[in-house]
């Protein structure tokens, strides 16, 4: 079941739709180079997104790129999946081409972002490059998910905003699947909601 939601603040207006699955996603956050990302982590992730945004983009790109990560991690934490049937955990290096990155992710409940990445430079494109680590803390925190996201190995800019993407993509994705054990994995007994 997709989870819908509708967020309209002075800064930005942003209807988005997320389900898992493999079909085409539909992204329009007005801001291409963050349009490209949520594509690849839709599609490695096996989500599909219907994302629309009309934001303050005459000031700069962080108000979108930051409200999309908020309603992406609520979003996350709404799909409701079945406790009792996924891994929990998921680990992906993803490599593009010279640049390595690596994502563990634990479905705990527990909302924390570990982010170290030095960018090789502070642009790509018109995008800042330092938002990259805001959207990440604004996906973790909502979702409630606990990341560390690494960037072992730099190069081009762009391979390294795409390689910590797909490797986030990975890991969310590895953590969802079924575990084939009808038992909720934590030792405790339970996950936090
Ligand atoms: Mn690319």
């Amino acid at each position: 079941m997709a989870v819908k939601k509708e967020r309209i603040t002075k800064e930005t207006s942003i209807r988005m739709s997320v389900d898992r699955g493999l079909e085409p996603s539909t992204i329009d956050t007005g801001v291409g180079f963050l349009n490209h990302m949520l594509d690849l982590l839709a599609f490695h992730g096996h989500f599909v997104f219907d994302i629309k945004v009309e934001g303050d983009l005459d000031v700069d790109d962080h108000h979108t790129t930051e409200d999309v990560g908020i309603l992406l991690g609520q979003s996350i934490a709404e799909l409701n999946e079945d406790k009792s049937k996924i891994q929990r955990y998921g680990t992906a290096y993803v490599p593009m081409d010279e640049t390595l990155a690596r994502s563990v992710v634990d479905i705990s409940g527990r909302p924390c972002l570990h982010f170290e990445a030095v960018f090789s430079s502070q642009k790509v494109g018109t995008f800042d490059v330092e938002l990259v680590k805001e959207f990440f803390y604004a996906v973790a925190i909502n979702s409630r998910i606990t990341a560390h996201l690494d960037l072992i190995r730099g190069g081009n800019t762009h391979h390294e905003i795409e390689a910590l993407f797909k490797a986030f993509a990975q890991s969310l994705r590895i953590a969802l699947s079924d575990s084939n054990v009808n038992r909720i994995p934590s030792s405790k007994g339970v996950i936090e909601e």
